[in-house]
């Protein structure tokens, strides 16, 4: 397959030519040998949880051993794919806890409570008293609150508190509330083993409680704890793909999720006796760039930038640029190995639950991490010399990013009236139709990056506000999309007019995958502020992500569906075709339970064309679509009602 069929980044482009030139691997070259993909598991009807099988559904044989019919088996597939989404974001969600807990007794002296005000108003949202206590007191306090919302034995989440009150009447009403995440999933894994729950239906209801305790638990935690922790972001620029790389300098890729190693090597990177080891390499400086999240996380806060997103992780290294790339957890590919062995790129992993066989592992311990991330950088540092042939693709373009609950409430309203009114206006008005979030991974299965930007470029031409978080964001960036100068040009005149007078590109880089729990309180804020309905069903917004890989966009998925949302997959990547009952509910008879609804479309304009419908839909519903009302808003009538 050329190089253009296999990502529409043009970077990409030529290190995917230079990697084949090299005979070396990458996840496109592993996509066609595994081609045909098994096509019972792209059903979603093969089933492997007991010993009496595998079994697969087919016409000849409708019932696996047991008995279980094809709904119960992709119902069952489903409810284990959003568990273990679920599972990796709230662990996430979890270590972050622990070292703001530990940070808060003085037990991770590195990392300090960064923002006072985020935790003043989270205590006061856990019920931990602030009035004349210290900071740290009552850090730990809220610490172990936070902590505990991963495994208390009672009760539901507190994060879902913040839904609007009729959303969360109707998940009481329909039992899905969801207690502690760790329960939840280990329920999910419970009611799938052989023999347990065999209602679809009933399953399906399970996966919309524990992806729940992701969306308003474990992700949202991960999200409030690492503002506090490092800062709630607000916008600033970083520059975008692989032409960040310095053939000059020390390059250090952070690669993965967690904030708690990249924000230390990003520390590290910039301390004046790493400088003055580098020079003596004769290097001019370290450059530390981001892959996936992690990235994402780093130029909300610092303006460090950009590399790549997902696919992007091989061909990074294959500039033969890198001296290390350091991985937590997630996302990582086993790939980068056999890359790695190609070039003098030390690859390092720090999650003492995330190893790679062969490959050095230095454990980032909170007690020590500003030590380990130093250790990490000499590393880096002594490689130089190894380096070989460099090669780096000149690409690169300025983005935006930093778009916090906190910094668009900010940007709307100002300091002292910080307020979504100017947001909901604009949406009664009309001048922004609606909202949607543009989110998730890069799948070798389509061109890298085409359906995120495609999509989102029809969106802002149709003057709907795009919210991007993860990969999505990434993809959008490259291609200049975040960047309020270049995606102006392409935004209709209406929301064009409401950016330019905000000061906020049409495409809101909204951080990372947990940070989707950003567009969750933004959603329940647009309630709050009134005039958009009671729930957030009423909401004309939507959600998309037609490049899925990662279990994890499945649980986001499930939990916007669950909020109230549309949720627009590609059907290549909805492994749930194989049973007609399950798919008629997750994509009509849910919408009739909880208000929102799955759907499926590979084809980024007809995805577009599909979520105006339904933003229209919803503006008429709430009655925000009748020409009097909107003509009240008219530049003239005003003028008219001005002069009487
Ligand atoms: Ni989200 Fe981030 Fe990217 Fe997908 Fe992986 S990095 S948490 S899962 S691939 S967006
Ligand atoms: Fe087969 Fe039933 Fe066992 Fe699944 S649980 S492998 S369908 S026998």
């Amino acid at each position: 397959m050329e190089a253009k069929e296999r990502s529409s980044d043009i970077a990409a482009q030529e290190m995917i030519t230079r990697m084949a030139e090299a005979g070396q691997q990458n996840a496109w070259d592993r996509l066609e040998l595994q081609m045909p993909q098994c096509g019972f598991g792209k059903q979603g009807v093969c089933c492997r949880i007991c010993a009496m099988g595998p079994c697969r559904i087919t016409k000849k044989a409708k019932l696996g051993v047991c008995g279980a019919d094809v709904d119960t088996i992709v119902a069952r597939n489903f409810l284990r794919a959003v568990a273990a989404g679920v599972a990796a974001h709230s662990d996430h969600g979890r270590t972050v806890a622990e070292v703001f807990l530990a940070a808060a007794k003085g037990e991770a002296p590195d990392y300090q409570i960064k923002d006072t005000t985020k935790l003043f108003a989270l205590a006061e949202e856990l019920g931990v008293k602030t009035k004349d206590r210290a900071v740290n007191e009552i850090a730990v306090d809220v610490g172990k609150i936070a902590l505990a919302e991963f495994g208390k034995p009672e009760g539901t989440q507190f994060m879902a508190k913040r839904a609007p009150a009729p959303r969360q009447e109707l998940w009481d009403k329909f039992g899905i509330t969801p207690r502690a995440v760790d329960r939840e999933v280990t329920e999910s894994l419970h009611r799938s083993t052989m023999g347990v729950d065999q209602d679809y239906k009933n399953i399906l209801k399970h996966a919309c409680r524990v992806a729940l305790a992701d969306g308003w638990g474990g992700a949202m935690l991960a999200t409030e704890l690492q503002d506090i922790l490092f800062g709630t972001p607000y916008p600033g620029r970083g520059e975008v793909n692989m032409g960040v790389l310095k053939d000059d300098e020390v390059n250090i890729i952070v690669h993965g999720h967690e904030p708690i190693l990249s924000e230390m090597i990003a520390a590290a990177s910039a301390d004046d006796e790493m400088l003055a080891e580098a020079k003596k390499v004769g290097a001019k400086g370290i450059n530390v760039a981001g892959t996936c999240c992690t990235a994402n996380e780093l130029l909300m806060r610092h303006g460090i930038p950009i590399a790549g997103n997902f696919l992007n992780q091989e061909l990074v290294i294959a500039t033969g640029a890198i001296e290390l790339m350091a991985v937590d957890v997630q996302c990582v590919m086993q790939g980068l190995t056999s890359v790695a062995s190609c070039y003098h790129t030390r690859l390092v992993t720090t999650a003492d639950k995330a190893k790679m066989p062969g490959i050095e592992h230095v454990s980032m311990d909170e007690t020590n991490a500003y030590k380990t991330a130093k250790e990490l950088v000499m590393m880096a540092v002594g490689n130089y010399k190894n380096r070989g042939d460099v090669y780096i693709p000149k690409h690169k373009k300025s983005a935006v990013g930093g778009f916090s609950f906190e910094s668009i409430n900010y940007m709307l309203g100002g300091r002292f009236r910080a307020s979504f009114r100017p947001l909901n206006d604009n949406i009664i008005n009309g001048k922004i139709r609606g909202i949607v979030g543009v989110v998730g991974c890069t799948n070798p299965k389509v061109p890298q990056d085409l359906t995120h930007t495609t999509l989102t470029r029809e969106l802002i031409k149709n003057n709907i506000l795009v919210l991007t978080t993860g990969c999505a964001t990434i993809a959008c960036a490259k291609q200049g999309l975040t960047n309020p100068k270049e995606a102006l040009e392409l935004t209709g005149p209406s929301l064009r007019e409401v950016c330019e007078t905000v000061g906020i590109p049409p495409v809101l880089a909204c951080g990372s995958c947990v940070d989707n729990t950003r567009l969750l309180v933004s959603c329940s804020e647009l309630v709050r502020e009134g005039g958009l309905g009671d729930d957030l069903s009423d909401l004309p917004v939507a959600g998309a992500c037609l490049e899925s890989v990662s279990e994890k966009a499945m649980a986001i998925g499930q939990y916007f569906v669950a909020s109230g949302a549309l949720v627009v997959f590609a059907k290549e990547v909805m492994p749930i075709f194989g049973s007609e009952n399950v798919t008629d509910y997750l994509f009509n008879g849910i919408e009739k339970d909880l208000g929102g609804r799955w759907a499926v479309e590979s084809d980024p304009v007809k995805a577009a064309e599909m979520i105006i419908e339904h933003i229209e839909a919803k503006r008429d519903a709430l009655g925000i679509n009748k020409k009097a009302e909107r003509k009240l808003y008219d530049m003239d009538d005003r003028r008219a009602l001005a002069i009487e």
